[in-house]
């Protein structure tokens, strides 16, 4: 009994696990970047740190809060594409930010100051 609830518990994380890497996919070769499953904390939180955002990808639900905390000793921005938003996030600051996004939808974001330096990521709106 007990070897089978542990068996079922493997089968679903590696249910999981494939799950999130097959919604990845796009037409284009993408590095894979692994994206962190934010889901069940009560907020997201993405540092901004040496010019990039930690995690790069994100896994989030639609209506989540999101703690945009800026380590840095510049100001960074967080702009997310499709959306609305498009905040500034002052040297040592922390800015919250709620979602309002739809599902099942992808969405790239970038520092509108750094986006040349590669301070860029992803959100999977789940
Ligand atoms: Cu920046």
């Amino acid at each position: 009994m007990r070897l089978a609830s542990v068996l079922s518990i493997g089968a679903l994380v590696l249910m999981a696990a494939c799950s999130s890497n097959s919604s990845s996919s796009s037409g284009s070769p993408s590095p894979s970047i692994s994206c962190t499953d934010m889901r069940s904390e009560s907020t997201v939180t993405i540092d901004m740190q040496n010019i990039a955002f930690h995690p790069k990808c994100v896994i989030a639900s639609g209506t989540q809060t999101v703690n945009l905390v800026n380590k840095d000793s510049v100001i960074h921005n967080w702009t997310v594409t499709g959306t609305d938003i498009n905040v500034n996030v002052q040297a040592g600051q922390t800015q919250t930010v709620t979602l309002n996004i739809t599902a099942g939808s992808t969405h790239a974001f970038f520092c509108r100051f750094h986006q040349a330096q590669g301070m860029v990521g992803q959100i999977l709106v789940k």
